[in-house]
């Protein structure tokens, strides 16, 4: 039986007005990475990465799933797909996805650096909130910077080892370890496609280029009539 694994990034998200990261105009042109997605920054400057997160969090909130989330969720509630998600907003869940692995971890979710507690994020974060469970001062966004390990790699490895099919649909594949999913792909046999505005760095079997609204329902819907 087919079983597809879907990597996700920040050009599946793009369309609904979240911002990439690498491209012209994304965050890491006018932001520094090392100061608002570090253990290191945050440490320096706490005040400074809640802003940012909470910005994020904020344009998070006003935004709705594009017809790529649309499509890779009917596939999902068609066929054995397993979606892992680089991005930390929800519009794969708000389009109606029932299991989404989201590696990079989520702005809706906040953490504890004390004890590892987890809950929802207020919708402003700010340095004198306490930890619920442990009434610690060392809450923080739930999500994954750089230097941290990622969530799920085990589940994700298991699913690669089994997988027909792996796809990343929007992801420049600059940041490991998910840049190095298609080459544990290809190292199994598996194959891989691409569906992204330009090819990137990663060296797939196929590949579909342009807008994520356009591409990735084309793809679904020919996936989805091949395979009846
Ligand atoms: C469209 C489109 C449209 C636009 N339609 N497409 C040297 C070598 C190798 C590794 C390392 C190294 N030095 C350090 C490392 C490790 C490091 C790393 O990879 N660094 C690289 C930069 C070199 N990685 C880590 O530290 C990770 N942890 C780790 O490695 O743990 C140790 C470990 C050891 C052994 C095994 C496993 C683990 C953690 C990485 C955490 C990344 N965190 C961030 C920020 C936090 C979340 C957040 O704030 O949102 O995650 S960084 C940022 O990049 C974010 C993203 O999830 C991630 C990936 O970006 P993405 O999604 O690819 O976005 P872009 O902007 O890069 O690309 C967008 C793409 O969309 C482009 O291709 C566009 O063309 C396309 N596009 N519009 C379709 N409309």
């Amino acid at each position: 039986m087919e079983k597809i694994v879907i990597l996700s990034g920040a050009g599946l998200s793009a369309e609904s007005g979240l911002g990439t990261f690498r491209d012209e105009g994304g965050l890491w042109t006018q932001y520094d990475l090392a100061d608002v997605a570090t253990p290191e920054g945050f440490a320096r400057d706490p005040g400074k990465v809640l802003d940012f997160y909470n910005e994020r969090r904020a344009n998070a909130a006003g935004a709705r799933p594009n017809a790529a989330h649309h499509a890779l969720v009917r596939l999902q509630h068609e066929r054995d797909v397993l979606l892992v998600t680089q991005n930390v907003d929800s519009l794969l869940e708000a389009a109606g996805a029932r299991d989404v692995l989201h590696m990079h971890g989520r702005l809706d979710r906040a953490t504890c650096a004390a004890c590892g507690a987890s809950w929802p994020a207020p919708p402003v974060m700010s340095v004198s909130d306490r930890c619920p469970d442990c009434g610690a001062r060392a809450t923080r966004p739930d999500v994954v910077w750089f230097g941290e390990m990622p969530v799920g790699l085990d589940r994700i490895d298991a699913a690669l080892s089994q997988a027909t099919l792996f796809v990343a649909v929007g992801t420049s594949g600059t940041v490991y370890p998910a840049a190095g999913f298609v080459d544990l792909a290809r190292a199994n046999g598996t194959p891989s496609v691409e569906l992204n505005l330009e090819a990137s760095s990663g060296v797939f079997d196929d590949g579909r280029y342009g807008p994520a609204s356009e591409i990735v329902p084309a793809w679904v819907g020919k996936i989805l009539s091949d395979n009846r």
